[in-house]
C-alpha cells in the first residue's frame, strides 16, 4: 500500500509544496509549488508576510489534491519565530528571527538567568534569536498583554487549517522554553515573566491533529478533505530523518543555516557541551540532535545579492567556478560570529573582521567566495571534532543535505579539512522527512527512523567527496 502525502516546506528566503508517493519500499517526490519567501522590514522591524505564504501554500496543496487523493499534509518551517493571538485571531504580523530587536532580548534574559544555568535547563546554544529572546522584547513593549496564546509558525498554520491549537515538539524545543525532559519550563517563564497559559498541548509529530476544515477547503478549492498530521514541524529535526546514515554518520543540513552534528540518544547539556556552543534540540521519536549552527549559505546569497546590486553580472555558477579555480592559500574568518547574522553587505563586513583583527582581507570575488566556504568547512571541521569528542561518539562519514549539497566545491572543502568522506544529498531531505513521518503515520511507511533512512538510501542517488591531500 502506498500512500499520497504533501509536505509544505517553508524555507527562509522560499516555501515549497511537494506531494509524495510513500510506500514500503516506494519515495517519489512531485514539487507542485515553489514561492518566494521575502521579508519586509517596516516600522517597528522585519517581519515574515505569514498570509501570502500560507496563502502560496495553500494553494500549492489545493493543487496536489487535484490528480489524486491525498491522505495527509503537514507544515515544517525554521525554528523559533511564531505568532501572538487573542481568541483565535492573530495579533500583529510575526516577527523575523533576523529582526535585530533580537540582542537586546538576549541583554533582557541574561538580566534574569546566568547562561550556564539557562543552558542546564534548556540545553540551546546561545543565539540571539532564540524564542525566548524575541519574547522578552515582546514582553517589553506590552505585546504580551495583549495575547492568550503563542503558536510557533507551522502550529499557526495547523490552526488556521484545522482550528486546533497545539505544538509539535521538535518545534517547541526551539524556544528556550522547554525542559530537557520534554516538559515546558514553567518557572523559567515565571522567572521571566511569561505567563505559561500562552503555550498549548505539547503533541509528538506523527500525531493527527484533524481534516482541513470546510471553509478553508472551499476557500482554495482543495478536493477531498486530507488530514493536518503533526511531524517534525522544526525543518531540521524532519531534514535529519531524511539523512542516509548508518552508525557512525554525521550530518550538515545545508542551506541558508548549516546544522552540524550528530543523532544522539538523550541530551548532553555539559560544561563542554556548553563551551563548544552546542544545542539539545528534540528530534522524531525522542532522538536528541546534538548540533551546532555554524551559519551558511547565507553569508554567500547576501554577497551575491551585493554584487549583483552594484552591476555584477557573473551569477553564483560562475563564481563558484572562479572559486575552485583559486590554489593559493586565503584567510579563514570565524562564520558563527554575530556580525554575519542581519542582512548586509557581506563583502564588507568579512573585509571589516580581517580588518579589525590586523589581518588581510580577501581581495576579488573569487578570493572572496573561496574564503567564504573554507571558513564554513573550517567551521564544519572543528564542530565535527567536538561532537566527537564530547558525546564519545566516533564519526567516520558526513552527510551534506539541503541546497548545500549541490555546492561541489563545500562538499569538497568539507571533505578536505574533516578528512572524512562526505555523501551529498538529498537536497529536498526537509520535504523527504517531512512526508516519511506522514506515510508511517499513515501506516504506509516503515516503522524505525534506521528502515526510513534506508529507504531514502535505496530511492536516492547520493554523491561521494574524499579528502583529498592538502600541500
Ligand atoms: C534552519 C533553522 C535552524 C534554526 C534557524 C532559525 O532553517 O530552522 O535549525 O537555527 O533556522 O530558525
Amino acid at each position: 500500500m502506498t500512500a499520497t502525502v504533501a509536505a509544505i516546506d517553508l524555507g527562509a528566503t522560499s516555501g515549497r509544496v511537494v506531494k509524495a508517493e510513500v510506500g514500503p519500499s516506494t519515495l517519489r517526490l512531485d514539487e507542485v509549488a515553489r514561492f518566494e519567501n521575502r521579508p519586509v522590514k517596516i516600522g517597528d522591524g522585519l517581519h515574515w508576510s505569514v498570509l501570502a505564504l500560507y496563502d502560496a501554500a495553500l494553494q500549492g496543496v489545493a493543487t496536489a489534491s487535484r490528480d489524486a487523493s491525498l491522505a495527509s499534509v503537514a507544515v515544517d518551517s525554521w525554528a523559533v519565530d511564531y505568532g501572538l493571538l487573542r481568541r483565535g485571531s492573530l495579533l500583529g504580523i510575526p516577527f523575523s528571527y533576523r529582526d535585530d530587536r533580537t540582542a537586546h532580548g538576549l541583554e533582557l534574559v541574561d538580566a534574569v538567568i546566568a547562561q550556564p544555568e539557562l543552558y542546564a535547563r534548556c540545553g540551546l546554544q546561545r543565539m540571539p534569536f532564540t524564542t525566548i529572546n524575541q519574547l522578552m522584547v515582546d514582553r517589553e513593549r506590552g505585546l504580551l498583554e495583549a495575547a492568550d496564546r503563542l503558536l510557533m509558525l507551522p502550529d499557526l498554520f495547523g490552526y488556521w487549517m484545522t482550528g486546533r491549537m497545539v505544538t509539535e515538539r521538535t518545534n517547541a524545543s526551539t524556544t528556550g522554553l522547554m525542559r530537557l525532559d520534554g516538559a515546558w519550563d514553567t518557572e523559567l517563564m515565571g522567572m521571566l515573566g511569561i505567563d505559561p497559559t500562552l503555550l498549548s498541548e505539547v503533541v509528538e509529530p506523527g500525531t493527527r491533529l484533524a481534516p482541513i476544515n470546510a471553509v478553508t477547503r472551499a476557500h482554495f478549492g482543495i478536493e477531498g478533505a486530507p488530514d493536518v498530521l503533526a511531524i517534525g514541524s522544526h525543518d531540521t529535526a524532519s531534514a535529519v530523518v531524511a539523512v542516509p546514515m548508518e552508525p557512525g554518520g554525521a550530518y550538515i543540513s545545508s542551506g541558508t543555516w548549516s546544522l552540524v552534528g550528530i543523532e544522539t540518544p538523550a541530551p548532553i547539556a555539559t560544561a563542554e557541551a556548553l563551551d563548544a556552543s552546542f544545542t539539545n534540540e528534540g528530534g522524531v521519536d525522542g532522538r536528541t540532535r546534538f548540533l551546532k549552527n555554524v551559519m551558511g549559505l547565507w553569508i554567500l546569497s547576501e554577497a551575491v545579492r551585493t554584487w549583483q546590486a552594484a552591476g555584477e553580472r557573473l551569477g553564483l555558477p560562475e563564481l563558484l567556478e572562479a572559486a575552485a579555480a583559486v590554489d593559493w592559500a586565503v584567510p579563514v574568518f570565524d562564520p558563527t560570529d554575530a556580525v554575519f547574522y542581519p542582512p548586509g553587505d557581506m563583502p564588507e563586513r568579512i573585509r571589516a573582521w580581517f580588518e579589525e583583527r590586523g589581518q588581510r582581507p580577501p581581495r576579488g570575488r573569487a578570493e572572496v567566495v573561496r574564503c567564504i566556504l573554507e571558513s564554513l568547512a573550517e567551521g564544519y571541521a572543528v564542530t565535527l571534532r567536538d561532537a566527537a569528542r564530547i558525546s564519545g561518539q566516533a564519526i567516520e562519514r558526513v552527510h551534506v543535505v539541503g541546497g548545500g549539497a549541490r555546492n561541489a566545491l563545500l562538499c569538497q572543502l568539507t571533505a578536505d579539512r574533516t578528512g572524512l568522506t562526505v555523501v551529498a544529498g538529498p537536497v529536498e531531505a526537509t520535504a523527504i522527512g517531512n512526508v516519511l513521518v506522514q506515510a508511517r503515520a499513515l501506516g504506509a511507511a516503515p516503522e524505525s527512523l534506521e528502515e526510513l533512512r534506508a529507504l531514502v538510501r535505496a530511492t536516492h542517488e547520493l554523491r561521494e567527496y574524499r579528502p583529498r591531500h592538502r600541500a
